[in-house]
């Protein structure tokens, strides 16, 4: 019997990022030892994390794109530690998740939305894991190069519509698939606010809404910093709150502690009556 997303991670529930890469915008190399991002992920696990994403690729505005090889040599020792833990593994590539999925993870984050590789839906598909599909304009190399929408809620909306309906198409159960607007990704401020402000848009597509907004460029930009390259935790748990108020059910974070604590407050409140 496999496992719904709601039932592995059920609403809110708190993702830790660790990124195991040199370049990473938000801890760029501080786990690239597997010993640092082992212990930042138990660490995370202890303060409440739901699940662990492990990624051994950057995909921060700009990245260039690193080899098979090398994005093995990054996470599979950090997945071989931790093999009771609740892994997620953050690749767009088929033979990365197949290794991850066969030490243990149990979703597969793929930025590209089965659009890089394509044989990773059929992997997905030959598993019991779950999936996260995210929206992305373009690739990270340009794409915050002028990116433009009719209309971006519009536009993301369909996208994600068209993924869910090619990833159960491909055999992937629709109860395992959460979906994610992809903040940062091809958007300007203006655009992340207006994905944010509306993501009830999102929610109503039926399936858990991921957010990835934890210490991105906007959260310091709209602050007033125009050359800011991350933003402050704090801009970043209000962010979390507000997205969870409009039906958000997962968060993809680097500051575990203060997200599971925000979350835990606003999920009282809103089950009080
Ligand atoms: N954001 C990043 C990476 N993966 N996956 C999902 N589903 N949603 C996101 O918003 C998302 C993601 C970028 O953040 P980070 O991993 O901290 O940086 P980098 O890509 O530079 O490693």
């Amino acid at each position: 019997m496999k496992e719904s997303i709601h039932e592995l991670l059920p609403r809110p529930s708190v993702m830790g990022v660790v990124n195991v890469t040199p370049d990473s915008f938000s801890d760029g190399g501080a786990f690239l030892h597997p010993q640092a991002a082992i212990a930042e992920a138990r660490g995370m696990l202890d303060e409440g994390a739901a699940i662990i994403d492990i990624g051994g690729e950057s995909t921060r505005p700009g990245a260039e794109s690193v080899s098979l090889d090398e994005e093995l040599r990054r996470v599979e020792p950090v997945l071989a530690a931790l093999p009771d833990a609740p892994v997620s593994i953050d690749t767009s590539k088929a033979e990365v998740a197949r290794v991850a999925l066969a030490a243990g993870a149990v979703l597969v984050n793929d930025v590209t939305a089965l659009r890089g590789d394509p044989e990773l839906a059929g992997v997905v598909a030959d598993s019991d894991a779950c999936l996260c599909l995210m929206h992305m304009l373009g690739e990270p190399r340009t794409m915050q190069d002028d990116p433009r929408y009719d209309d971006v809620v519009s536009d993301v909306k369909a996208f994600l519509e068209e993924r869910l309906e090619f990833a159960t198409a491909v055999g992937i159960g629709e109860e395992r698939i959460c979906l994610d607007p992809g903040i940062g990704f091809g958007k300007t401020v203006a655009h992340n606010l207006e994905l944010l402000a509306r993501l009830d848009e999102i929610v109503a597509l039926g399936r858990p809404v991921l957010v990835g907004a934890s210490r991105k460029r906007f959260l310091g930009r709209l602050l007033g910093d125009d050359e800011a390259l991350t933003g402050p935790v704090s801009a970043g748990v209000a962010v979390a709150v507000l997205a969870y108020e409009r039906g958000a059910s997962l968060f993809r974070v680097h500051d575990v502690r203060e997200h599971v604590e925000a979350l835990a407050a606003a999920h009282a409140l809103e089950v009080r009556a």
